[in-house]
């Protein structure tokens, strides 16, 4: 057993016993009560579930297991000569809950390199995919194509007891994670770059080799990638993405099944893809503007008129947060630091922020907006521009890659405590109506 996997197993055992007893012993515990408002409105703020990864306050934004992006930035193991975290770091606090030492960072380094050859035929799977095909359904189409290595669904198969269903769980995880790159690489290569493909080098961290992977290989975007795999990561389990892995795993589909139907969810508008359409909503506001930078009066008409459409100013807004994500910020600073201060100041990073100083203010005017704030993807794709990854249909992958280090640790923690399948009630329109007394 790698030793990852014996420390997961530590970690989680008592755990699990807990639970048990928790259950036994404070099972009729009231947790809170909920309103007609929260049933139809897509259960914002009722606690319906267990997620030991992260947790998101409201107004301080996400905590790895009790961590803010901030102390993740300054505590956590760095490349050599690196100024950003190792994501690989914040998988292994997610999973065994802990600050892993230097040392525990390389060994899970080596074990996902260990693990990531991609077999073949996902190659050819996506090679017979007309190249039109959306960068996320392409990737969703790799993870399921993969599926035939999933060793929990061969175990299965074959009768395994559910005390071993963690280990599957672990096993087909930690290779989808080591994989993911090579394939998110490969969809970028063969859709962008002439289907010319870059073999990994395994002497690099995960991120860093996805960047390599990719062909970028200056230092900074190796930083940025870095931390781009690092905040996207996790942000609890109610989000979309983590929703639906955390939903169909429960059916006791395989880590591939589950993950593949999660980036479905990404793939959304309002999830994960509002980092291509802050992008395209940009560069339609410039191009409007006839290009340059737009004065602070002309956004602000440009994001009346986009509400005036009936449509929502990507980047902004959130279902559980109430003020400026600090993933936003940890971007900003990333952008002030290592660009702005090196004087390469950048435009689109720029109308990033005179957004931010312009739509807060017009969104919560309209008296319905919840919070006028920005959310992660209001700035990423900028930076990811001014390192000349222009591809903006790209980016919501990049999201996927990072997200499978959250959702796949929970899986990972729910088949180790043993969490049933899901199944919340749900109602009619009539029965409420009955049920509030109203006739007509
Ligand atoms: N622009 C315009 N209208 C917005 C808005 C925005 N950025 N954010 C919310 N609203 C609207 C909603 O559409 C809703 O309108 P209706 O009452 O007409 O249906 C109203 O304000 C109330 O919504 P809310 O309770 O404040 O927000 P929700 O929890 O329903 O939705 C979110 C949250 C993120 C989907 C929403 O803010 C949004 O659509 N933002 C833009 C898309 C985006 O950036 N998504 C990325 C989120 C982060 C991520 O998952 O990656």
């Amino acid at each position: 057993m790698d030793s990852i996997k014996q420390k997961f197993l530590e970690k989680a055992t008592p755990v699990a016993a807990e639970v048990k007893s928790i259950i036994k012993e404070h099972g009729n515990f009231v947790m809170g009560e909920y309103t007609l408002a929260q049933v139809y409105q897509g259960m914002k703020g009722i606690t319906g579930l267990v997620t030991e990864t992260s947790k998101l306050d409201a107004e301080e934004g996400i905590r790895f297991r009790g961590y803010s992006i901030p102390e993740i930035r300054e505590k956590f193991p760095k490349a050599p000569n690196g100024t950003e975290p190792l994501p690989e770091g914040v998988f292994y606090l997610m999973l065994i809950g802990e600050i892993p030492t230097e040392e525990d960072v390389r060994t899970l380094s080596n074990e996902l390199a260990r693990r990531s050859i991609v077999p073949k035929h996902v190659f050819d799977v996506l090679d017979s995919l007309p190249a039109a095909t959306h960068p996320m359904t392409q990737f969703s189409i790799a993870v399921m194509a993969m599926q035939t290595e999933s060793l929990f669904a061969a175990a299965y198969r074959k009768g395994v007891s559910k005390k071993e269903y963690w280990d599957y769980t672990y096993e087909d995880s930690m290779n989808l994670i080591a994989r993911l790159p090579r394939i998110a690489a490969y969809i970028y290569r063969r859709k962008y770059k002439n289907n010319e493909h870059i073999e990994p080098d395994h002497k690099l961290d995960w991120a860093a080799n996805l960047a390599h992977m990719m062909g970028y290989e200056d230092f900074d975007v190796k930083r940025l990638m870095r931390l781009y795999m690092t905040i996207h990561a996790d942000h609890e389990g109610g989000n979309v993405s983590a929703h639906t892995t955390h939903l169909v795993g429960s059916a006791l589909s395989d880590p591939y099944l589950s993950f593949a139907a999660g980036m479905n969810g990404l793939a959304g508008p309002l999830h994960g893809l509002a980092n291509q359409e802050v992008i395209i909503w940009i560069m339609n506001m410039r191009e409007e503007l006839g290009g340059g930078l737009p004065t602070k009066e002309q956004i602000a008409a440009f994001i009346q008129k986009t509400l005036s459409e009936g449509k929502v100013v990507p980047g902004y807004g959130h279902a559980v947060l109430r003020k400026t994500d600090p993933r936003f910020t940890a971007q900003q600073n990333f952008y002030k630091k290592y660009i702005k201060d090196q004087g390469k100041s950048n435009d689109l990073c720029e109308i990033v922020q005179m957004v931010y100083e312009v739509a807060p203010p017009i969104l919560e005017a309209t008296g319905k907006i919840k919070n006028p704030w920005p959310n992660v993807d209001a700035h990423s794709g900028a930076l990811l521009m001014h390192f000349d990854i222009k591809e903006f249909e790209f980016y919501t992958v990049l999201f996927g890659v990072s997200r499978a280090l959250g959702v796949l640790a929970s899986l990972c923690w729910d088949r180790a405590i043993g969490h049933p399948i899901e199944r919340p009630g749900s109602t009619t329109t009539e029965l409420i109506k009955k049920k509030i007394g109203i006739t007509a």
